[in-house]
């Protein structure tokens, strides 16, 4: 009696429970664009363009509102601009090093991306994420905030680099101004700095300091809007039309069109692959 009852329990442990299901199969599956395009039309917009989808739930004459086709790139385009995130012999990606200082920074000519937001906002998740045709880089991902301390750089083959900056807030370093600030203010090659927030949260006063910041600069940044799956559609769509509403009242240099992603379910990550794609002038 007692084994069916150990066996049923062992494969219990080993289920995975139903409501979780679609969530597993999101993450073993739609890494590559190929099985994206499988998808059956609603669910692959739900994936690809995250801002469509909360869009549809607004009423037409508020739909304005959410700026969702300024970057709108074909399904081709998406295509191509995985190739660029897709590691092969040829077109190598890996971590490439740390600095804590700017001046121990890598020396490249190729354009540059970086990933700034508040400790625990999902940077490193995210660009794991971006990363996922490159199983083999190594981006560390914390259970515990504060992690990531220094800037680490990745070399995507021959096109760009991609930086992830230490967390403020809770726990960041004590240098951490220091360090972001001169490299936002100096770096010749930064292209654009995805500034990440919260999407459960909102902007909080932390998220300000670095808006400010890239305001003062004049540096041309984007905001994501990170762990979308977390919280309902309405919840959502209330804190994206807040963000949306204070990005145009009252920033100069914010790209308009949000980005909203989920690390977990992979929305939104095809998309910022192709704008990323795009500014470093590797979509042609
Ligand atoms: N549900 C969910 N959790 C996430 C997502 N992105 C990150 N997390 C979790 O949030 C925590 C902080 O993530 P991490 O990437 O280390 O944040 P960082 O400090 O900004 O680099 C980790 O426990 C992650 O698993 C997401 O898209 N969805
Ligand atoms: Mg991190």
């Amino acid at each position: 009696m007692a084994i069916p009852r150990l066996r049923h329990a062992v494969r219990t442990l080993f289920e995975v429970p139903a409501a979780l299901r679609p969530l597993s199969r999101a993450c073993s599956t739609f890494h590559a664009f190929t099985d994206v395009l499988r998808l059956p039309k609603r669910q692959m917009t739900k994936l690809v363009f995250p801002l469509r989808e909360l869009e549809r739930q607004l009423t037409p004459d508020s739909r304005l509102d959410l700026h969702v086709k300024i970057f709108d790139p074909s399904l081709e385009d998406i295509s191509k601009a995985e190739a660029v995130f897709t590691a092969t012999s040829r077109n190598r990606i890996s971590y490439l090093s740390s600095a804590v200082r700017l001046d121990h920074a890598p020396d490249l000519p190729s354009p540059e991306v970086c990933f700034i937001g508040r400790s625990n906002v999902g940077k490193s998740s995210l660009i794991k994420a971006l990363f996922s045709l490159a199983p083999e880089v190594e981006v560390r991902v914390s259970k515990k905030p504060g992690h990531t301390k220094k800037m680490n750089f990745f070399k995507v083959g021959k096109y760009f680099t991609l930086v992830d900056m230490p967390g403020y807030g809770y726990r960041a370093p004590e240098d951490f101004v220091d360090m972001v600030e001169t490299y936002l203010k100096e770096r010749r090659n930064l292209m654009r700095t995805f500034l990440l927030v919260d999407s459960v949260v909102g902007i909080q006063k932390t998220d300000s300091i670095a808006i400010e910041m890239c305001e003062e600069f004049a540096l041309p940044y984007v905001m994501v809007l990170t762990k979308i799956d977390k919280s309902s559609k309405g919840h959502l769509l209330k804190q994206v039309l807040q963000i949306q509403k204070f990005v145009d009242r009252e920033t100069q240099g914010c790209f308009p069109q949000l980005f909203p992603v989920s690390s977990v379910t992979y929305s939104g990550i095809h998309l910022l692959r192709c704008f990323i794609a795009n500014i470093t002038g590797n979509l042609d």
